[in-house]
């Protein structure tokens, strides 16, 4: 069957007030980008007439600013799941206006087939073929699409031609069966395939395609600094030390990588050690430095739920697939974050924290325990069933305004049972095998910034005995303090 070619404007017709809508894609990469703002642009016409119009939005993580921004600017959005990292969407949510669910990414697909937020009205899924008997390839990030185009009661293809052909074969398309006739996930090692290159659907279900030639929105990444080179040495070494004794088998193990400036820098420090065995990657995102190290030879090969990187890096990729093709994998978010299989192969996760507590629990995602940054994205997916899971971050944000080690988390995402190692660029604390007050003595001492060590030292001192010790009516002396006169040093507890 042929489909009728239609404009991003009447696609975006379909999509009426209180829809759920689901999308293709994984943070810019893979997400439509032209039908998304022509919902903003046909919201904004409406509300201009006073007319309502907010729909439920569900992805595979974050989005470009043609989504999540331009729709959180528009006030499109009644429902968020599972992350994203928009400014815009992050202030609107932060201001109570969009109830925003923030969900471990292997979750999301499963609970929209559990039935957990009622039918998916409408799906919109990127794609750089679709052929006549709906077999559709997406681009650049997976995400939740196959279960997107599956479940939803109607389809619309945004065709990019800024994503060639020569993607094909990159894709490892599975989708597995709920419970009770789940079977095991049939991924043995890192580049094992599973399933389709294609997604197959009922080509009846396809309203139109939407041809566009858009670039993905990639975010730009901060040089690495001082201190996060630091981090990444400190990860590095530490690796190594594991391997020399003996925990980390010398044939080495796949790596998970999270996102943001510390893991790029991270990434960036394994590649440019030399005693780091070349090494393969089981991870959500692939980011410039891991195409970079796989160029050198450092990465072997990476299997990703998407490739965000710069244009001119996917760009690159394509026309180089002869070398990338057996060493890239895109599948959905489900299968990059499986925890059976993530569990299976013995990941080392890496991922980064906004604030850890003495014990080790962790804080990824609430500033000062209320303001939502992000969202836990994937991490937890790999932390809890990693082989090592290992946090790093700057020991003080803001100028040395905020000590990153705290006496209590003000929000936990990752708590002190899943948090193997934790490194900042003073140190690293392995906190493996260690009791709550032993952790505490070895994160003070290895990870706090030297401005901070002592009052943490008085906390502990004034802390009431016992299997984890506290002064609860101090526990977040830090953080008032950060919010009354905007600076966490306090003269004594
Ligand atoms: O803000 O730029 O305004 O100064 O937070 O901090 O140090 O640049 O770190 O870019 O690596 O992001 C946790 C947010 C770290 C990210 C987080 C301020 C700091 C700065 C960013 P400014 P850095 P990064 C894979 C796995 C959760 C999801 C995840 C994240 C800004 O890594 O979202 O891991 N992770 N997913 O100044 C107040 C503190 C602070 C603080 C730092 N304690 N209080 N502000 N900042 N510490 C990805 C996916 O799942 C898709």
């Amino acid at each position: 069957m042929s489909y009728p070619r239609i404009s991003a404007e009447q696609a975006a017709s379909y999509v009426k007030n209180g829809f759920n809508v689901g999308l293709s894609g994984f943070t810019p990469a893979g997400t439509p980008k032209a039908v998304t703002r022509q919902i903003g642009q046909m919201a904004h016409e409406l509300h201009e007439q006073g007319k309502e119009f907010k729909i439920s939005l569900f992805t595979g993580a974050s989005t470009g600013d043609s989504c999540d921004g331009i729709l959180s600017r528009e006030h499109a959005i009644k429902y968020r799941a599972p992350y994203t990292t928009n400014k815009d969407f992050r202030t609107a949510v932060n201001a109570g206006e969009i109830a925003y669910n923030d969900m471990h990414l292997s979750h999301m697909a499963q609970e929209l087939r559990y039935g957990f937020f009622g039918k998916l009205d409408i799906g919109i899924i990127e794609a750089f073929d679709v052929t006549d008997d709906g077999k559709i390839y997406v681009t650049a990030g997976v995400g939740i699409a196959p279960t997107v185009a599956r479940l939803a009661d109607k389809l619309i293809i945004e065709l990019n031609a800024a994503h060639a052909r020569c993607a094909k074969g990159l894709h490892d398309i599975y989708e597995p069966l709920d419970p009770p006739y789940r079977r095991e996930i049939p991924i043995f090692k890192p580049s094992d395939r599973a399933g389709k290159e294609y997604i197959q659907v009922d080509p009846s279900k396809i309203l139109g395609i939407v041809e566009v030639n858009i670039p993905d929105e990639a975010r730009g990444f901060t040089e690495p600094d001082e201190v996060t080179q630091q981090i990444g040495q400190n990860v590095a070494q530490f690796l190594i030390r594991d391997m020399k004794r003996g925990i980390i088998p010398s044939s080495f193990l796949p790596l998970q990588s999270g996102v943001g400036n510390v893991a790029n820098a991270v990434l960036g420090a394994l590649g440019q050690d030399p005693s780091v065995p070349a090494f393969e990657m089981y991870t959500e995102v692939i980011q410039d430095s891991v195409i970079e190290l796989m160029r050198q030879g450092h990465c072997k090969f990476g299997s990703t739920s998407s490739l965000s990187v710069s244009n001119e890096t996917l760009q690159s990729v394509y026309e180089d697939m002869n070398f990338f093709k057996d060493k890239l994998v895109l599948r959905p978010t489900e299968i990059s974050n499986s925890p059976e299989i993530a569990r299976r192969l013995g990941l080392i996760s890496m991922n980064t924290a906004l604030e850890a507590d003495i014990y080790g629990n962790v804080n990824s995602t609430h500033v000062s325990g209320v303001k939502m940054m992000n969202g836990i994205g994937g991490s937890a997916d790999f932390t809890r069933n990693a082989f090592i899971s290992i946090f790093s971050c700057p020991s003080v944000a803001k100028g040395g305004k905020i000590s990153a080690i705290v006496p209590m988390c003000s929000h936990i995402d990752h708590n002190e049972h899943s948090v193997n190692i934790l490194i900042t660029e003073q140190g690293v604390a392995d906190l493996r095998g260690k009791s709550p007050v032993e952790r505490a003595k070895c994160i003070i001492e290895n990870c706090a910034h030297p401005d901070y060590r002592q009052l943490l030292w008085d906390y502990l001192k004034i802390s009431l005995k016992g299997q984890t010790p506290h002064a609860l009516q101090k526990a977040f002396a830090m953080h008032i303090a950060l919010a009354e006169k905007g600076d966490m040093h306090l003269a004594e507890f």
